[in-house]
């Protein structure tokens, strides 16, 4: 593997292989052959794995109770450019020793917003220009890209749910930039995730105003990227809280209908992620069997959460039942529309060697490719599939048939019912159904 700049950031490291489950070697893939042919697509096209830039190269573990303790190399030059450079040298470094050929990110995760509107631009040009070259010479592809229009005080009560119009035009002109930059480094997908967008409190909220303008702003920013001819996907991201106390993008279920409602069902769809479903207090499976049943499985930021805490600890996922359930319904439905698998997740505050970061990333890698394994033979070689199917049975024929067909009215069911008496019960078989989980993992 060909070093990308002038530095190694990541010594002693090379290219991640894999070498199988039996192989002691930390630092190689026990799960993940890229080349391995599942369900008709190598593992390398089921997944798209993506490095998230904002938790690997520039979260650096600070916390409301101390300052981070992480301290990269790269963010030692004063000079805000040459900082994202040397922030590009390590981040290509790593996603090419991964053997990922993804990254995603946000605008101001590529390099440090300046004071002015104006100085932001430029600065935004002359990263994206210099992360082009280390595209070109890696192979690196960008998965999505994003703005981060939620840290900056000036969004503290939203960006296009602001009560204050010029906070919203400030957004629009933020996203547009951050949509340029998407498309100049040809991004497939395009994410909106509303950090801000919901409230703290409702006595000082308009609900109705704020969802017809975020509406709107969506349908503002998808129309001005498609004139300018990008083809790619839109998705939202739900999350119920944090930091608002509630957030309009809930879950999917909730964005579903608000994509409906605004004319966006075209052209967005869902990125999910699986601590987000946990602090809707739903599963990771149950977001995405929604999404994929309105035709929204676009794509997935993988992590997990902490089952005993109620906030957004974007863990790496190695929960091998809970993966091993997404990727059935991931399978299922046919993979994802235009997106992948990205790792929004962290290393802990207290994982502070440079190797523990590929730790991670291997950690998650293989407990997908696992999952995936798992979730396949389950589907093609378990009972799992006839006895799902043998539940729906009664409307493969008959009356059933008719009611799907829509051939009866509501009196057809009162003389059925009428007719049949008292019903057989049916067992859900919820035991047997977990038991087929268990055994093939
Ligand atoms: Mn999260």
């Amino acid at each position: 593997m060909a070093l990308i700049g002038n530095k190694e950031y990541f010594k002693g490291i090379g290219e991640i292989k894999y070498e199988g489950k039996d192989s002691d070697n930390p630092l190689a893939y026990k799960y993940y052959n890229p080349e391995q042919v599942v369900a008709g697509k190598t593992m390398r096209e089921h997944f798209k794995f993506a490095v998230a830039y904002w938790h690997t190269f520039c979260g650096q573990g600070a916390d409301p109770f101390g300052p981070g303790t992480q301290n990269f190399p790269w963010d030692q030059p004063s000079d805000a450019v040459a900082a994202a450079k040397e922030k590009a040298d390590a981040a290509f470094e790593f996603i090419t020793k991964m053997g990922f050929d993804y990254f995603c990110f946000h605008d101001f995760d590529l390099i440090q917003e300046a004071s002015t509107f104006a100085e932001s631009e430029k600065r935004l040009a002359t990263i994206v220009d210099y992360i082009k070259g280390k595209q070109s010479e890696s192979g690196v592809k960008l998965l999505w890209g994003t703005a981060n229009c939620f840290s900056n005080p000036r969004y503290m009560n939203g960006a296009s749910t602001n009560p204050d119009f010029n906070v919203l035009a400030r957004a629009g002109g933020q996203i547009k930039l951050a949509l340029d930059a998407t498309m100049a480094l040809d991004g497939e997908n395009y994410v909106f995730w509303g950090g801000r967008e919901g409230y703290m409190s409702l006595l000082n909220t308009n609900i109705k105003k704020e969802l017809d303008h975020m509406g709107r702003f969506l349908g503002m920013a998808r129309d001005y990227a498609r004139a300018q001819g990008f083809k790619g996907n839109f998705f939202i991201e739900p999350k119920p809280m944090e930091p608002m106390k509630h957030q309009y993008d809930f879950d999917s279920a909730t964005v579903a209908g608000f994509l409906h409602q605004y004319g966006l069902q075209d052209d967005f769809k869902l990125n999910l992620e699986f601590n987000h479903a946990t602090l809707a207090n739903h599963t990771m499976q149950h977001e995405m069997e929604v999404a994929a049943s309105h035709g929204m499985l676009g794509s997935l930021d993988a992590n997990r959460g902490d089952y005993q805490n109620g906030w957004d600890t974007d863990q790496f996922p190695n929960n091998i039942t809970e993966v091993t359930e997404a990727m059935i319904t991931f399978l299922k439905a046919g993979g994802l529309q235009g997106g992948g698998i990205n790792f929004d997740a962290k290393i802990r505050r207290n994982s502070t060697d440079m190797d523990d970061v590929f730790h991670a990333h291997i950690g998650g890698v293989d407990i997908f490719a696992r999952g995936l394994l798992v979730a396949d033979k389950i589907i093609s070689s378990s009972q799992y599939d006839a006895l799902r199917e043998k539940r729906y049975s009664s409307f493969d024929s008959g009356k059933g048939k008719d009611f799907e067909d829509g051939k009866l009215d509501f009196t057809d069911l009162y003389q059925i019912a009428k007719d049949n008496g008292e019903l057989e019960l049916q067992s859900g078989k919820q035991e047997l159904f977990e038991n087929i989980i268990n055994q093939y993992i």
